[in-house]
């Protein structure tokens, strides 16, 4: 046996920690995609210190305890901060004892007894993003900088000037220099919106895009996008917290009082901030915004608190770039590792079926999560996620929890397949058992089973029920929720077959609710085949296709028996579209649905669309609205256009042939412009519709 330390266990598990940790660093600063939790990354990082200390001949210099983490990366010109940008004291106890001790630090070091008065401190939010410098000379913003080491940080400023809530100008500044600190972070709305985009992105065959793991890791990404164009895309916000270098202002004398002077100069200052007294202030402001976590709008990973006097703040100094005046007191991790146990698909209202990961219990962001959503089947096989693995699960505010990640390094020996949706279900929604269908350049498996389908069942009554399908008077959410988990109708027809005894036998129905939705349901009976398709909830097919399929085959049978090619002819059906009324049509209980509605007496007029022999000047041409018209509402507007035979879409495009629009159009309006794409008010619409189209 050697006596060697460099052989001996220790020494093993320092460099294999060595060697993990500075891996983990790399992805997560290099990279922007850890693989592990920021926990597992403290957990590690503290394994090493304590292994280090216990074992001083062990320490390298190269290793990772011994270095300031943050590295300054190519390609972004080297920006030396005057003032160097200090680190804050981290206290990972995050009970209220944290703040307990911080205060005590604090009394000792000022040599307080215990019969003197509470410290005052300043007490703010610890935002999870990416310390920034803000520089403003003579009030105008002329550099933005990360922190990098501390010392010398990149030049951001492009980027930087894309976050609208960062003044390019001070209001009533002259200050020959100010600079200003703070963090960029992203919402949680805003990281959700852009996660789903590069899903989107992905399933429509994007090779170099990604997702993002948490809004920290997308701001990063976004600060340091070589592309201001696409730093533009993944919206950023800021708060300022506190000063670098200054020169021409006057520093007011308490960090309370600093925050209201930055706020007042324009900058973004949160709200949720207090000067409290003493330890007690301390715990009470972090249990009160630990309750209101979930709620806040972006992540916060703990509050900070501060000396608030500035005198007080110089007597007490820093030791090793942290000041003894400030401290970071953490909450529960929104990041946590466990192993995933089994995939089930879950079918949501609209049919679109997700793969959720089942996982050994995990306490994370202070509540137990055993079920995580995997998003889709791309998502899923992207990650590489497999039954067994070790996967990182995120679960923050109020959205459901998430798989980011798999943990490589601990993919066990007898790990599952790569995941496969269709294989797993064997094609069959796991509900009704209908066939599932994915549609190209789509993300999401879907089942077919709609109206039949008891995961969908609710939705598609609503859908049924709405003002421009059936138009059901009377039926609304509620009714609808209550008739279905009452086990008054189980299926659509069902409906039909409501008579008043049953109905005032629900809860909070009287007699005369009752014949309200009877005579709503006797009257919807009288429709169109439009209507009736569009009801039916077909996947793709909208009230515009409904139109166009009511009008092109003018009878339902030719319809129900049409194939793929048929369905080609009818203008602007195309195959994914084609394929859906197919899939729909081909489930033997939808048709079983179709024949039970006729049955219970809806009806229509046959070869109604066919026979309007009224003029098309419009025929051909997309119209978009947008905002609000003086007279007209959007419903009218459409049925005025369609009556010419034009088109109404959603979007704007190189297709669109007129932008109607009205008092406070936004982006469709924009869009119009920068395509150089007629815009018409709505005197314009009308005058168009007289003119004939022309
Ligand atoms: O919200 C934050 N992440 C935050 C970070 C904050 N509210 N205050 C901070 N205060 C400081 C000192 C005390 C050094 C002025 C900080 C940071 N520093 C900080 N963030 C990253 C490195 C340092």
């Amino acid at each position: 046996m050697s006596t060697r330390s460099d052989s001996s266990a220790p020494a093993r598990r320092a460099a294999t920690l060595r060697e993990q940790l500075r891996e983990h660093a790399h992805r997560y600063y290099v990279l922007d995609e850890p693989q592990v939790p920021d926990a597992e990354y403290d957990r590690l990082f503290q394994e090493l210190q304590a292994l280090e200390a216990a074992h001083p001949d062990l320490l390298t210099a190269d290793s990772p305890t011994q270095r300031v983490i943050g590295q300054v990366l190519d390609g972004f010109a080297e920006v030396h901060h005057t003032v160097p940008m200090l680190s804050i004291r981290t206290e990972t106890d995050t009970e209220p004892t944290g703040a307990l001790a911080f205060d005590a630090r604090v009394r000792k070091e000022l040599a307080l007894a215990e019969t003197d008065p509470p410290v005052r401190y300043a007490a703010e939010l610890k935002f999870d993003g990416l310390a920034i410098n803000l520089r403003y000379e003579h009030g105008v913003l002329v550099q933005a900088a990360t922190r990098g080491n501390g010392e010398t940080g990149e030049d951001v400023t492009q980027n930087i000037r894309t976050i609208g809530q960062v003044p390019l100008r001070l209001a009533q500044s002259d200050a020959a220099v100010l600079e200003v600190r703070g963090e960029v972070y992203m919402r949680r709305d805003a990281f959700e919106a852009l996660n789903e985009r590069q899903r989107d992105l992905i399933a429509h065959g994007a090779r170099n895009e990604k997702t993002f793991v948490n809004p920290r890791n997308a701001a990063a990404g976004a600060v340091r996008q070589h592309d201001p164009a696409i730093a533009r895309k993944r919206p950023l916000s800021f708060f300022a917290y506190g000063l670098g270098d200054v020169s021409g202002w006057d520093i007011p004398p308490t960090h309370g009082e600093l925050l209201d002077a930055l706020a007042r100069l324009g900058l973004p200052v949160s709200q949720e901030r207090a000067v409290v007294e003493g330890a007690e202030g301390l715990v009470a402001f972090h249990r009160r915004i630990g309750e209101q976590r979930d709620a806040l709008p972006f992540d916060i990973d703990g509050v900070v608190y501060k000396v608030d006097d500035r005198a007080l703040q110089k007597r007490l100094g820093f030791v090793s770039r942290e000041p003894r005046w400030a401290v970071a007191h953490k909450y529960p991790a929104q990041e946590q590792m466990t192993e995933l146990r089994a995939i089930d698909i879950q079918v949501g209202r609209t049919g679109k079926l997700t793969p959720v990961a089942k996982l050994v219990p995990v306490f994370v962001g202070g509540t137990t999560v055993s079920n995580a959503t995997l998003h889709n089947e791309d998502e899923t096989r992207r990650k590489d996620v497999r039954v067994g693995d070790t996967v990182v699960v995120r679960r923050a505010g109020d959205v459901i929890p998430e798989v980011v990640g798999v943990v490589l390094d601990r993919r066990p020996a007898h790990v599952g397949e790569p995941f496969d949706l269709y294989k797993k279900l064997d094609g069959k929604c796991p509900v009704c058992g209908s066939a599932i269908q994915r549609d190209e350049g789509e993300a999401n498996w879907r089942c077919s089973g709609g109206l039949f389908c008891a995961a969908q069942r609710k939705h598609a009554i609503l859908h049924f029920a709405s003002r421009r399908a059936m138009d059901v008077e009377g039926l609304g959410d509620k009714l609808v929720e209550q008739l279905i988990d009452s086990g008054l109708i189980r299926t659509l027809p069902e409906l039909y077959k409501l008579g008043i005894a049953k109905l005032t036998a629900l809860e909070r129905m009287g007699e005369k609710s009752a014949q309200n939705l009877i005579d709503g349901l006797a009257r919807s009976k009288q429709t169109t085949l439009a209507r009736f398709l569009f009801a039916l909830g077909i996947r793709n097919v909208g009230e515009t296709t409904a139109k166009d399929l009511a009008r092109h085959f003018g009878a339902l049978d030719r319809l129900l028996d049409a194939t793929v090619e048929q369905l080609l002819e009818v203008p602007d059906v195309g195959p994914i579209v084609a394929e859906s009324i197919r899939t729909f049509f081909d489930q033997p209980h939808n048709r079983e649905v179709v024949e039970q509605l006729r049955a219970a007496g809806i009806h229509w007029v046959e070869n109604e669309g066919t026979a309007d022999t009224s003029p098309k000047p419009f025929a051909g041409k997309t119209f978009v609205l947008t905002g609000t018209l003086p007279t007209w509402t959007r419903d009218e507007a459409q049925a005025e256009i369609e009556a010419a035979g034009g088109k109404v879409s959603g979007s704007v495009s190189k297709k669109t042939h007129y932008v109607v629009a009205g008092e406070e159009a936004g982006s469709k309006l924009q869009k119009a412009t920068d395509l150089g794409i007629p815009v018409l008010d709505e005197a314009g619409l009308r005058d168009l519709l007289k003119a004939g189209g022309r």
